[in-house]
Order: structure tokens, then sequence, then C-alpha cells
């Protein structure tokens, strides 16, 4: 069983996504990444979030481009978080997105993030999942650690 579940409009996302399955691989969290599209497969959609919280997901990342829907219908539909991803557009360069999915009626939130911020969607998963989880608050204060440690202190010239 998945902890995590990664949601997508469309394939044409998962390149974007992929960064939020990157960093779950890292931190050693279970997911699965499923493409649930609000417009062309609303049914689908739906058996997704009415099943989320006995599948025993903790949370999902759920991105979208455009008419970015799909993070906020998820969230109506369940009450696991739902981190949203507006993916980039080549019409509006994403703010499209961006702006489909922040601006959430009270009730429902989305915890949005930059526009293809996956990684930081992966992360925030993480850090929910991590309140309960010691050994996995152990795993993602070292991979901060080890972030951090890679910051140079002064610039080199190229
Ligand atoms: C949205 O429309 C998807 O999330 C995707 O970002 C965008 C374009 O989808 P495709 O036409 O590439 O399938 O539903």
């Amino acid at each position: 069983m998945a902890d995590v579940g990664i949601i997508m409009g469309s394939q044409s996302d998962w390149p974007t996504m992929k960064a939020a399955a990157d960093i779950l691989d890292e931190l050693g969290i279970s997911y699965e990444a499923r493409i649930v599209s609000a417009h062309r497969t609303p049914d689908r959609l739906w058996d997704y979030g009415k099943t989320a919280v006995e599948r025993g997901l903790k949370a999902i990342v759920a991105g979208a481009g455009g008419a970015a829907h799909l993070p906020g219908m998820m969230a109506s539909k369940t009450r696991v978080p739902v981190i949203g991803v507006p993916v980039q557009t080549k019409a509006l360069s994403g703010v499209d997105s961006l702006y489909s999915i922040v601006q959430m009626p009270r009730g429902y939130p989305v915890a949005t993030m930059a526009i293809g911020g996956a990684a930081n969607a992966g992360l925030m998963a993480a850090q929910i999942l991590a309140l309960c989880d010691p050994a996995l608050a152990e795993r993602l204060d070292r991979w901060r650690a080890d972030l951090s440690a890679s910051i140079p202190e002064e610039p080199i010239d190229d």
C-alpha cells in the first residue's frame, strides 16, 4: 500500500511530476503514480478521491496544467492533504495552471507549490509523513543537512 499518491492530468505532465517521485524514492517513501484527469476521466478522479482514506494514502501530490482543476477537485473529494503542482504551459507559461490551483474557496484547501515545483511537493509530502514517523524524520533531517552542506560559502568563477 502506498503512502503518497502522485496524480496528474496527462502523460505529458509526467516529466514534471517525476521530480516528486524522485524525492520520495530518495527518502524511501512508498508512492503510486496515476493519470487522473479532472476533465477526461472524471469518474476515475471521483473513485480515487472516494477511496483515498481507506486505501491509506497520507498525502496526494496533484499536478495539472492549463485549466488545472484536478488538485481542487481532489481536495473536494477527500480530506487527505492535497499538494498542488501547477504544470508549465506553452500559451501562458503556467500562470494559468497556478491561478487555477491556488484560488480555492474556504473549506477545501490545496497546498499550492510554485509552477513546476514537483520536487518541493514531494518534500512537503515527506514533511507531513515525518510528523508521525521518527525514522523518516531522521532521514529528512539528514537530507536537509546534506543540501545545506552542499552550498559553498563563496562564489567561484565559471
Ligand atoms: C491538463 O492539460 C494536463 O494536466 C496537461 O498539463 C494539459 C495538457 O494535456 P495534454 O493535451 O498534453 O494531454 O489536463
